[in-house]
């Protein structure tokens, strides 16, 4: 019984670890982002991401804001105060993207 459960354990650890060579190897696994909203601002002015990252925009303001693409290929929706978003980036390009409710909230994003 006691060399079952040590077996068992052996294969998921190297599982495991297999999984974490093959993320370790390949490139271009995704990473997540992260953007404040804080004080009417956007906190990264262009943010440069690889295609299939993600990006979490968070708000910390009292005022309702979005994080909303102007070519509509993510939006946020409206985050209150202390809400979080998490959108993926899908293709390459360059991204301008605003606050739906202050639409002086400008930023972009760079997706290779
Ligand atoms: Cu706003």
């Amino acid at each position: 019984m006691f060399n079952k459960i040590r077996s068992s354990r052996f294969i998921l650890a190297s599982a495991l670890g297999l999984a974490l060579a093959m993320l370790a190897a390949g490139q271009s696994y995704a990473a997540d982002h992260l953007v404040d909203i804080q004080s009417m601002k956007f906190s990264v002015p262009t943010l440069e991401v690889a295609v299939g990252d993600t990006i979490t925009f968070t708000n910390h303001d009292a005022a309702p804001h979005t994080a909303t693409a102007r070519d509509g290929s993510f939006d946020t929706g409206r985050l209150a105060k202390g809400e979080s978003a998490t959108v993926t980036i899908t293709t390459a390009g360059t991204f301008d993207y605003f606050c739906a409710v202050h639409p002086s909230m400008k930023a972009g994003i760079t997706a290779q």
